[in-house]
């Protein structure tokens, strides 16, 4: 790399000058930045050239993680870090006379995802490259990613987040690997002299795909995998039909933005288009790839996988048939045994308003030849099942049902593998949400719980946590993280448990006076910083957490000199711009925070924060400061969770639901040492089954309850009468569909009981350590290693360094 520190200083004044023509010291922040992170990408580009060619030399065999949203958070430091030369970089900078720190914060972090399946298909490009795999991510390059939140007067106000406004120094245009994507118009089939049936396209619009790639790149190794991102754009050739503003702006418009709901399926022509316009420039590009290998087309499967990231890439499936069918002239038994070997599924949701259904006549008239494909594929479904197992399951899982297309039943179908996203999430998958499937092929389904890449989340967010892990047990988890449970061997040491103390402490000074610079809320970092950080749903129960907020706080009004644990609530959480509850839901709780923080009977005893714009950046602030981990959701509802693994890791006490991947943090860390209340899945099930459930029963019988609930509606929180009512009214007259009050009297009970354990330092301390030692399960590193030998049986190509070890038993 540089070979002193002098050498960089040098580079960096002569590439900032040859870029701008004046000295660096006279430019903005952004163009310091600019020219930093250009250096960066220049040093890694010949590894990123290298492993491409070696890759098609070698024929190894690749994999696609085919995602319609990634969010990488920002390249910089990651990046730097992962090539082994921060350091070197962070010395220069000095050097130059610039803030680090500052440039860090110039880049814009992409947010093309809603949230955690976006996320966590970043995590998994981490490990992928960090452990040498041959792995390319596939998805949209959006002009506008999720909105920005704003709060107004409480409100939650959303502004375009126009993220490529300065140059996106990560990324490179690749025009040379373009190609065509054909929507609408008229498709029949003609036989050609070669006795091949062959689709005539009359009328069709032609979008130009144009990749721009991203270096992938792993931690320690001499690989750079690649994040292909595409976006639409008028072909050349056909320039001159486009006369006006708004012709071009409909192509266009194609990768504009990010549908901004994960919650609420709509069947939008605009969104089947951008997921089509991916696939297909995804499967073509991964076509001419295994064409350049020169090899006989059965071995496809054994060269390619690729993955489909929840159903939204599930045209991967018709379009690979098409290409094989139509293009590559293969018969239709050869085409879908290579389809099905190649295409394996993550199902992420079993929310049924989520799930993707589009109606025949959209798909039909968008893509014609598609829809023929996926009519013959449900034919012969249809055909070899009903035969087997009649009827009613046949029926049940068509992918032709009611006058749409069902997506999952599509991706099920067309791949061999099938598989949820933690043990009680794919547990649900088999039994009760695509129990059908599972009498059909028992052998597709498997678990692969998810996991977080400790680099990022621990590495470079809580370096004073490193640091002090270092200093115990050596620097070897950071390659091998089933060594982090070596930190067990410290949890009666005194020493270690304070100056981990000591860590947390620091950490929440830093995060008090950011709070303090953007919101002017002065908070005691003596508290218990109290973090609930997620995409906000009705199913995850955030409301829950406010109840308990107001529960508190009207015992301080009781009783102002009342002895209790001081704590700062603090939410993160973006509402889908059209869900009506979850915006309500936001307001009550800015609401609640005025009310509570402009309190003087409450004083530090309690704050309530909700910070604007939740994303990766913030993430990365929050959860190294945090003490206890909301994790809430009604059980059977979250399909697994991350920020709980986050959270885990950084040290933070899991307050949880038996939900998810909340149950293997139990498994793993020991019933002590979480603390876990409200209904079981099972028990959800019987409420739901035995129509048993009355909320209003709840209200009009518990006292307690019934006080917290009617201060929504009486006035005690000024400015969110409305909303106070909404959620009342959802929840003692519409029946609590996620069972709030049900779980309320537990959660107050868990709530109290965090008070004390905090109270005893030493207790708390050790509980936390526990948890850090606990959290390598969870390692990105090692769901992508399952994924990599169960699923795609691809092979790690790293040179200069071991792979990740098997795990060894938990702790
Ligand atoms: C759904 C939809 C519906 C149609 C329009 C756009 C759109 C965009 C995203 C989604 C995704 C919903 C599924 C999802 O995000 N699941 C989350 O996946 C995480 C990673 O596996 C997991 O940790 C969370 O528990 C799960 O809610």
């Amino acid at each position: 790399m540089f070979t002193s520190t002098d050498k960089f200083v040098q580079a960096y004044k002569k590439l900032f000058q040859n870029r701008y023509a004046f000295t660096y010291e006279q430019g903005t922040t952004e163009q310091q930045y600019i020219v930093l992170a250009t250096l960066i990408k220049n040093q890694l580009a010949e590894n990123w050239q290298a492993t491409r060619e070696q890759y098609l030399n070698e024929k190894v065999k690749q994999v696609y993680y085919f995602s319609m949203e990634f969010l990488p958070g920002r390249q910089m430091k990651s990046n730097a870090y992962n090539m082994g030369i921060l350091s070197e970089i962070e010395k220069g900078v000095a050097e130059l006379g610039l803030n680090f720190d500052e440039l860090v914060e110039a880049e814009a972090d992409p947010a093309l995802g809603n949230g955690g399946l976006g996320r966590l298909a970043s995590c998994f490009m981490d490990s992928l490259a960090s452990l040498g795999i041959p792995g390319n991510g596939n998805g949209i390059r959006y002009q506008y990613g999720l909105f920005r939140q704003k709060f107004v007067d409480g409100h939650q106000v959303e502004l375009p987040e126009y993220w490529l406004r300065n140059q996106n120094v990560w990324e490179t245009r690749n025009d040379q690997s373009s190609y065509i994507v054909r929507f609408g118009g008229h498709v029949w089939m003609e036989i050609d002299h070669q006795d091949h049936w062959i689709p005539k396209y009359e009328g069709t619009q032609n979008v130009l795909a144009v990749p721009y790639d991203t270096p992938m790149v792993g931690y320690r190794t001499n690989k750079v995998n690649n994040l292909r991102l595409w976006s639409a754009e008028i072909p050349v050739e056909e320039e001159e039909n486009y006369h006006t503003v708004q012709e071009t702006d409909q192509i266009k418009g194609i990768t504009q933005v990010l549908y901004p709901d994960d919650s609420n399926y709509e069947g939008r022509l605009l969104r089947l288009k951008q997921e089509y316009f991916m696939v297909s420039a995804g499967v073509q590009s991964i076509v001419r790839q295994f064409q350049k290998y020169n090899l006989p087309r059965k071995f496809f499967p054994e060269k390619i996988a690729i993955h489909i990231n929840d159903t939204h890439p599930a045209l991967v499936v018709a379009e690979l048939m098409r290409i094989l069918v139509d293009e590559e002239h293969l018969s239709w038994e050869q085409a879908w045994e290579i389809t099905c070997k190649t295409c394996s599924y993550t199902n992420h949701t079993v929310l049924r308003e989520a799930l993707e259904k589009w109606p025949i006549d959209m798909m039909q008239s968008l893509l014609p030849r598609i829809y023929m494909i996926i009519e013959e594929i449900n034919r012969r479904f249809v055909e070899e099942t009903l035969p087997l197992y009649g009827e009613k399951l046949t029926w049940q899982t068509a992918i032709l049902q009611d006058g749409m297309v069902n997506m999952a039943h599509l991706a099920i179908i067309g791949s061999h593998s099938v598989n949820g996203v933690a043990q009680l999430h794919t547990e649900i998958l088999m039994n009760d949400v695509l129990r059908d499937f599972f009498t059909l092929y028992p052998g597709k389904f498997n678990n692969k719980t998810n996991g977080i890449t400790q680099r990022r989340w621990m590495h470079l967010a809580n370096p004073r946590l490193t640091q002090l892990i270092d200093s115990k047990i050596g620097e070897e988890w950071k390659q091998n993280p089933a060594e982090l449970k070596l930190l067990k061997t410290f949890e009666q040491d005194d020493d270690t448990l304070e100056k981990l103390a000591e860590v947390k402490l620091q950490n929440k000074t830093d995060l008090a006076d950011y709070i303090e610079q953007q919101h002017g809320l002065k908070v005691n970092p003596q508290s218990i910083f109290d973090v609930q950080i997620k995409r906000l749903h009705a199913y995850k129960r955030q409301h829950l957490n406010a109840l308990h907020i107001l529960d508190r706080y009207l015992r301080i009004k009781d009783d102002p000199a009342i002895d209790i644990q001081p704590r700062v609530f603090l939410f993160g959480a973006k509402a889908a711009p059209s869900y009506t509850y979850a915006k309500q839901i936001i307001k009550l709780i800015n609401a609640i925070a005025d009310l509570v923080n402009n309190d003087p009977d409450v004083g530090d005893k309690m704050k309530v924060v909700f910070f604007e714009n939740y994303g990766v950046s913030l993430a990365e602030k929050i959860i190294p400061a945090a003490d206890v981990s909301e994790q809430i959701s009604l059980a059977g509802k979250e399909a697994s969770g991350t920020s709980n693994m986050k959270l885990m890791a950084n040290g933070a006490m899991t307050l949880a639901t038996l939900d998810g991947a909340n149950i293997e943090i139990k498994e793993y860390v020991g019933e002590d040492n979480i603390v876990v209340f409200g209904l079981s899945s099972t028990e959800v099930d019987q409420l739901n089954q035995s129509h048993a459930y009355h909320s209003k029963s709840l209200y009009e019988s518990n006292e307690r309850l019934n006080r917290v609930l009617n201060a929504l509606i009486d006035g005690t929180i000024p400015n969110a009468q409305q909303e106070g009512e909404a959620v009342f009214d959802s929840l003692v007259h519409y029946n609590d569909e996620y069972f709030v009050l049900e779980d309320f009297d537990d959660y107050i009970a868990a709530q109290d009981k965090i008070d004390q354990l905090y109270a005893d330092k030493k207790v708390w301390n050790r509980k936390s350590l526990l948890n850090i030692a606990a959290s390598a399960p969870f390692s990105a590193d090692y769901t992508i290693k399952r994924y990599t030998e169960e699923i795609w049986k691809a092979k790690p190509q790293c040179t200069d360094k071991e792979g990740v070890q098997p795990l060894n038993e938990p702790i």
